[in-house]
């Protein structure tokens, strides 16, 4: 959080953004973080009440996983709602929100707090998927490690302010290495899918996964960060109904498709969580 902060310096304080989003004039965009804490609360009381019975590890294994993409969810949108992880930064030259004020402040309101906390939640998201198809820990890891990559540099893209044609070079990166994760979700993860017998719910999953990952960079570039033609609480409002689609009801049908069928989540590559144990 310093980090980023100091990378923004741009001396407007989180009481100040947090008086600005919660001042009365910016309702829609405080109600796209609050419903969503909302959200993200009654998901991680669901998971605990749908998984209360389950016994096997794999089942387990993949209930804790989506659990924690909730309860980085939570704090992702505390972090928003307290003012703490948004910024006012300045557009460079250029660039069509050059020039514009926010809060008192030259630039425009970068919820960067979102960024930083993929990063964490959507690992969680790919482990999941990776393990209800039955994958190996190297291909999971792999989509993590790119996946964080993506969030970092998408990170990046938001905050430079030296230039316009960097902002959109990070961008580049950034898709660069979405591409990857879409390529081993499509191809592998299909076809492993297959072999561990789990093809229904995945094909469900990948569906929402891929398409509903792909709004993220587009609302990127059609947001302030981008080519500024959605105003800050369109762009907030999309995330947050992106969000709702690949976290919440992503989670809500593998929570349910795992207590249903957990002997069909048992295929597929062996992580030494269902071994049985030796005397
Ligand atoms: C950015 C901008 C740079 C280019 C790309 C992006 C992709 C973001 C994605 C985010 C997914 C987030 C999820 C969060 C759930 O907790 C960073 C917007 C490619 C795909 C699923």
């Amino acid at each position: 959080f310093r980090a980023c902060s100091a990378v923004l310096q741009t001396g407007v304080t989180d009481q100040e953004l947090f008086e600005y989003v919660f001042g009365g004039d910016n309702t829609l965009l405080a109600l796209s973080f609050v419903v969503n804490i909302a959200l993200a609360g009654l998901t991680i009381l669901g998971i605990a009440y749908l998984g209360r019975n389950l016994s096997d590890p794999r089942p387990k294994a993949i209930a804790t996983a989506l659990m924690l993409i909730s309860v980085v969810s939570i704090s992702s949108y505390t972090g928003l709602t307290s003012g703490l992880t948004l910024g006012v930064v300045e557009m460079p030259a250029g660039h069509p929100a050059a020039g514009a004020t926010t809060a008192g402040q030259d630039g425009v309101l970068v919820m960067w707090g979102r960024y930083l906390t993929w990063t964490f939640s959507t690992p969680f998201i790919l482990i999941v998927l990776g393990m209800i198809a039955g994958s190996n820990w190297t291909k999971i890891l792999t989509t993590c490690a790119f996946t964080i990559a993506m969030c970092v540099t998408g990170l990046a893209a938001a905050l430079t302010t030296s230039s316009l044609v960097l902002r959109w070079w990070w961008f580049v990166l950034s898709s660069t290495f979405f591409l990857v994760i879409v390529y081993v979700i499509l191809v592998d993860w299909t076809a492993e899918a297959e072999r561990t017998g789990t093809t229904d719910l995945f094909r469900t999953l990948k569906l929402l996964t891929v398409v509903g990952w792909f709004g993220y960079p587009i609302l990127w570039a059609l947001g302030v960060e981008g080519i500024a033609i959605l105003d800050v609480a369109t762009t907030s409002w999309g995330y947050s109904v992106l969000d709702i689609i690949t976290k919440y009801i992503v989670t809500f049908l593998a929570m349910f498709y795992v207590i249903d069928e957990p002997e069909s989540i048992t295929g597929g590559a062996d992580y030494s969580a269902s071994l049985p144990r030796v005397e």
